[in-house]
């Protein structure tokens, strides 16, 4: 009940990778620490308001009373001043500082899979170097091996978070970050934005997908065959509109083209707008249509130009085929 609301695939708590894990470790036993240590504080308070009362009972005399104070007074403060501070925090330390060095990106036999995540104001670009993979939103990664997540920004700073498989790190502009993360099995992870970045901050979610290699090979590949070909029909006439309205800052085929997310792979992702709504038929002519009020202010001009049925052909000819 307590933990009701600390479950679910954007849980901390409920790690899925070895840097999540030691993350969720140092949180309970700073847990466990420091509520010990508020017992005790509780306890002695406890005991402080009832010795009072016995005192003034009567026995002792007012000099004798003085003087004991005086002692154990300089011996409370001693050993709860300084000597339990001192090794509670040590002890956190001895615990925490290991699991910090154990975080950092240090060198493999072999090199890990290089993934570089891009934020921008509100959605993410994923970039797969060796690959040459260019997609949004959506990070597929194998399981059971460690990735390398190279982080930047493109305009402020953002931060990569994805709790259940590792603590978070900033994404700044002119500057690259790296974070070895390990999914220990297949499944589905929720990440987020973690650094305050504008409007949209809160509708800029990451899904991750970790795949059995022989998945996610497929994966590459059929991602490899998108960049390869166009999906869509050239000579449809919304590929006219979407040239003429569109391709400034989208692009369905070719080079990806920065200013929005890339859209050659749209058919193979969930979610639309970083996690604003699902995607489906419907779910994509809302976006087209509605963008501005589902993620209000987010870097897409609205198309009030384009009537409902241009922006619905649109819609079926850039959304999912299968
Ligand atoms: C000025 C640049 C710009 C133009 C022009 C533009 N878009 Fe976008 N588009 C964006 C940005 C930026 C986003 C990301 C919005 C967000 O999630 O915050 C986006 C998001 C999208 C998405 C959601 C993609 C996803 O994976 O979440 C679709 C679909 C899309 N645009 C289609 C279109 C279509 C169709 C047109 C033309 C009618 C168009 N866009 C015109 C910049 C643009
Ligand atoms: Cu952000």
């Amino acid at each position: 009940m307590l933990l009701g609301g600390c479950e679910g695939s954007q849980s901390a708590l409920q790690p899925a990778g070895g840097a999540a894990r030691d993350i969720a470790l140092l949180w309970w036993w700073m847990l466990g620490t420091s509520t010990v240590i508020l017992l005790a504080v509780v306890g002695l308070w406890l005991y402080a308001q009832f010795r009072h009362q016995d005192d003034s009972s009567g026995q002792a005399g007012p000099q004798n009373i003085a003087d004991f104070d005086r002692i154990t007074g300089r011996r409370w403060l001693i050993g709860g001043g300084l000597v339990l501070p001192t090794v509670a925090i040590v002890v956190l330390l001895a615990f925490g500082i290991p699991i910090g060095h154990r975080m950092l990106p240090l060198p493999l036999d072999e090199a890990p899979l290089r993934i570089e995540v891009t934020g921008h104001q509100w959605w993410w670009e994923v970039h797969y170097p060796e690959q040459g993979i260019t997609t949004a939103n959506q990070i597929h990664m194998p399981a059971g091996r460690p990735v390398d997540f190279h982080l930047t920004s493109n305009d402020v700073i953002h931060a990569f978070w994805v709790p259940q498989l590792g603590g978070k790190l900033d994404m700044i502009p002119g500057r690259i970050n790296v974070l070895r993360l390990q999914a220990d099995a297949p499944g589905r992870f929720r990440g987020q934005c973690a650094e305050f970045c504008g409007l949209q901050h809160a509708r800029m979610r990451i899904k991750v997908e970790a795949l059995p290699e022989e998945a996610f090979n497929q994966w590459v590949a059929a991602r490899q065959a998108d960049e390869a070909r166009s999906v869509r029909d050239p000579d449809s006439p919304s590929a006219q509109v979407f040239d003429s309205h569109c391709s400034q800052c989208h692009s369905v085929a070719g080079e990806p083209t920065p200013g929005g997310p890339d859209l050659r792979h749209l058919h193979s992702r969930a979610l639309l707008g970083a996690g604003t709504l699902r995607h489906d038929r419907d779910g994509l002519q809302r976006w087209l249509r509605d963008h501005q009020q589902l993620k209000p202010g987010n870097r897409m001009p609205s198309h009030d130009q384009l009537d409902d049925d241009t922006l619905s052909a649109l819609a079926d000819w850039l959304g999912r085929q299968q």
